[in-house]
């Protein structure tokens, strides 16, 4: 007897691409049929068989409050009543600008879009219109969305398939993103000194997320960013996870590193789809139409998803990062101990409320550490702790999410399920 889930996968299969609007949620690398997920509730989420899950991916990095937060909730079906969108200014997307560039030290400026992927590509468009200049750096591994020019050595779902370069990316295109390891600086440097002159920026994930949680070594970013001026480049933080994510601002207050642009995403939107681009001024009053630089969206600072962003933002206080901090510091702990305890060739990042369980015995400096991992007996892992009612992200190239609705005993029920399961494993 079919799941519903699964006749629900071979129905949308027939009418698009994978049967998902995102291939990571497929499950392509892990195996089986993806839950289709009917509704969520604080830590847990419910499949369409009625099955509750204790969600640790809360939609890739938005639920930061956890699912279906009530004044969240309130406030959006108020705002809504309102009218959902007018392609015009309005007087939210003025509060949301203002309540970002105050939480985050050192950004003067900034424009709403309508996703991560939008914010970087407009970034990049703004260092090489700034510079003059077409090349840009990123790390293999790294994701920074799905635009042509990030589509070189990707990391995420990019990663699943084994196809690091997407076909229908120009080669002109491919020819103008060079690649560079993270947490290695020589290897920055040797691209900067075979491309003189010609790199407009280097764009990275102060903490990289999308090849497993990988935390920079000390003194990476700010020597990144000394490299990028000594040679007249911009350094661009994509901070689209880990912004208001971990810490109130992101990699730039907790690492003290301050870039000539960043971008946002997922926590700043709540759940709805929004992304963000900014930083000095001298580079964002470039963009239209203060400055030459297009970059438009219709649905750009939506009063509905603006709401959703500025109620999230609104509950993110220092008590809320202090709470992740503890929830963060019991799972790592209790992960810790296990490996230990049974001496297993496993290995974990965590920072703040955002983690990686590494099936490999040395924590990973970057992606080439990560693809020695055993993805084998990663999707195992996956698929029992999954059957268990634990919602993991579907990738060893991914990373988890902590949420203000997980609970010490939810911890504990994780960590229960996780040493069983490693028993089956290993
Ligand atoms: P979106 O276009 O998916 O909103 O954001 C792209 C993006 C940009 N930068 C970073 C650092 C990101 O992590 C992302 C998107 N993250 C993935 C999760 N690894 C989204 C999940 C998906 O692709 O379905």
């Amino acid at each position: 007897m079919m799941s519903k889930s699964q006749t629900l996968m071979k129905r949308a299969q027939k009418s698009i691409p994978g049967g998902v609007n995102s291939p990571v949620r497929a499950f392509k690398s892990v195996g089986g049929t993806p839950p289709f997920i009917s509704r969520g509730e604080g830590a847990f989420v419910y499949d369409v068989d009625g099955k509750r899950y204790l969600d640790f991916v809360g939609s890739w990095g938005p639920m930061i409050l956890g699912h279906a937060h009530p004044e969240i909730i309130a406030a959006v079906q108020n705002i809504a009543t309102q009218g959902l969108s007018f392609g015009a200014p309005t007087e939210l997307e003025i509060e949301l600008a203002e309540l970002i560039i105050d939480r985050i030290p050192g950004l003067e400026m900034i424009r709403l879009v309508s996703s991560g992927t939008e914010a970087t590509m407009s970034a990049i468009r703004v260092a090489r219109g700034a510079t003059g200049r077409d090349k840009i750096i990123k790390f293999d591994g790294n994701y920074h969305g799905h635009a042509d020019a990030f589509l070189i050595a990707a990391g995420s779902g990019a990663m699943t398939l084994g196809e690091p370069n997407s076909p229908g990316v120009p080669r002109g295109t491919a020819a103008d993103t060079l690649l560079a390891q993270f947490n290695d600086l020589d290897s920055v440097e040797l691209v900067f000194k075979e491309n003189p002159h010609q790199i407009a920026a280097v764009i990275v994930e102060p903490v990289n997320g999308n090849t497993g949680c990988i935390p920079p070594q000390e003194g990476f970013l700010h020597n990144l960013k000394s490299l990028c001026h000594q040679h007249g480049s911009l350094l661009i933080l994509d901070e689209v996870m880990t912004g208001f994510r971990i810490a109130a601002g992101g990699a730039i207050q907790r690492y003290s590193i301050d870039p000539d642009l960043v971008t946002y995403g997922k926590v700043i939107g709540g759940g709805m789809p929004i992304g963000a681009y900014g930083g000095k001024r001298k580079y964002m009053e470039q963009v239209a139409p203060a400055g030459p630089i297009y970059q438009a969206g219709t649905l750009s600072g939506n009063p509905v998803a603006v709401t959703a962003g500025m109620e999230t933002l609104k509950r993110l206080s220092n008590d809320t990062y202090n709470t992740l901090e503890q929830l963060g510091k019991q799972l790592e702990n209790g992960i810790r101990s296990i490996i230990e305890t049974k001496n297993l060739p496993l290995s974990q990042h965590r920072v703040g409320s955002m983690f990686t369980l590494f099936f490999m015995p040395d924590a990973p400096k970057n992606t080439l550490d990560v693809a020695k991992c055993d993805i084998d007996r990663f999707n195992r892992y996956f698929n029992i702790m999954l059957d268990k009612g634990i919602y993991l992200a579907p990738s060893q190239y991914e990373a988890g999410f902590l949420s203000t609705s997980h609970l010490v005993t939810d911890i504990d029920i994780f960590l229960d399920h996780l040493e069983s399961a490693l028993d089956m494993i290993y």
